[in-house]
């Protein structure tokens, strides 16, 4: 009598903490990325802040804030309407992001040190450039 309502009990026990695990494991799990250093570009063209400096390995995350135009950032003198307005350290690669709309974002990690000059090529006569130092 005892020993099946112990078992009973038991049984229960177990049901409820692989339920409980269940339940655990289905709550999707906080996305990886790594925590970015935030550049906002805004309704003026402009990037905000203009210049920053950050350490290799770290990321910049670009934000659109401006509600009526895309925005992009390059580095590529290709893409850029004055490629004299981008440049980036030796043994880097160049990064585009193509038009980053109202709401979205664009994220680059720098890994090589030195001086990243970059623009929006569509504002770039209205002065929207900015520039990320990476330090090692
Ligand atoms: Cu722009």
């Amino acid at each position: 009598m005892f020993s099946t309502l112990r078992s009973a009990i038991g049984i229960s026990a177990t049901l409820i903490f692989c339920s409980a695990v269940y339940v655990g494991a289905r709550i999707p799990a906080a996305p990886q990325e790594p925590e970015a250093v935030v550049v906002k570009m805004t309704t003026e063209h402009k990037f905000m802040p203009e210049k920053i400096t950050i350490k290799a390995g770290q990321t910049v995350e670009w934000v659109n804030d401006d509600k009526e135009m895309p925005h992009e950032v390059t580095t590529d003198p290709n893409l850029a309407a004055d490629p004299n307005n981008v440049s980036i350290p030796e043994g880097a690669q160049p990064f585009d992001s193509r038009l980053i709309t109202n709401g979205k974002s664009f994220r680059h990690a720098f890994t090589v040190p030195g001086v990243y000059r970059y623009a929006c090529p569509p504002h770039e006569n209205d002065g929207m450039l900015g520039q990320v130092t990476v330090t090692k």
